[in-house]
């Protein structure tokens, strides 16, 4: 598998479902920039079949490593990030995992449900992140149960498997100089930013900034009936040197905490 075939079908999908990243990286692309990704992120469940350590593969086999571990106690969730060993610029994954001990019997049958429907022959191949929702059209009825229960559940009940952010590595932006001044363009093109936490997620001594817009809305078939449902966001990252001069590749997990809220109904209301 090779890594620029990877990342150009996972940006397809992506883009299939989010339409304002495509129009955001064209309006950057207008004023002059070359826009470079800095990563993506990967929802799953702690399942042994779909785990972390599962969708990791393709890109172990293609010479990244892991780095950072991150808890999420309220969410319930647990991340790794991973780095290319050599290419320093490719990208870095962020992939996380629901920690489904810690939810109910019906949480758990219906994502054991949901992953027993995913073929065999799916399953062995390497490019699980790249197939979308492997089991049946989903109920909205029991989207609302796991909404009830965790945002991240239901999400990924939806969506399935895919990127559901890339990330615009703004210190590479030739025509902006920092987060806020990107932070405006977009506001001014009429994007609506997550402002959980604050529009500018993380610091300077973090050493790293993040902010990204609220997930698109999109139309998806149900069981039921069609419903308008959240895809994916884009994100945008401006990260500083360390005593060492050494670019900070890693995450931040309070800030990491708020960006998942991107993709929460909830906010596209407030
Ligand atoms: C990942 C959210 C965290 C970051 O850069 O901190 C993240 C997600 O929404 O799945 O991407
Ligand atoms: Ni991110």
């Amino acid at each position: 598998m090779d890594l620029t075939y990877f990342f150009e079908e996972l940006w397809k999908q992506y883009t299939v479902k989010t339409p304002s990243a495509q129009k955001i990286k064209s309006l950057f692309e207008a004023e002059g920039n070359t826009v470079f990704n800095d990563h993506i992120a990967i929802r799953t469940f702690n399942d042994p079949r779909v785990s972390i350590d599962i969708l990791a593969k393709p890109f172990i086999a293609m010479g990244y490593e892991p780095k950072g571990e991150y808890h999420f106690k309220t969410k319930k969730l647990r991340a790794k990030h991973f780095e290319h060993k050599s290419d320093g610029n490719a990208p870095k994954i962020f992939i996380s995992e629901l920690l489904l001990e810690e939810f109910s019997v019906e949480l758990n049958s219906i994502i054991q449900n949901s992953i027993n429907q995913i073929d065999h022959t799916v399953l062995q191949q390497e490019d699980l992140i790249l197939k979308g929702r492997v089991w049946d059209k989903p109920s909205f009825e029991i989207y609302k149960r796991l909404l009830s229960a965790s945002e991240y559940a239901a999400w990924v009940y939806v969506n399935g498997f895919c990127s559901n952010h890339f990330t615009v590595d703004v210190n590479k932006l030739q025509t902006f100089k920092n987060l806020s001044q990107v932070n405006e363009f977009l506001k001014e093109n009429g994007f609506k930013m997550n402002t959980s936490g604050g529009e500018i997620k993380g610091s300077a001594s973090q050493l790293l900034e993040q902010s990204s817009i609220l997930a698109d809305v999109v139309e998806v078939e149900f069981e039921e009936n069609v419903k308008e449902i959240t895809s994916c966001y884009y994100e945008f990252s401006y990260r500083y040197k360390n005593n060492q001069d050494a670019i900070f590749n890693g995450f931040i997990a309070d800030s990491a905490d708020k960006i998942f809220e991107s993709t929460d109904m909830q906010l596209q209301h407030s």
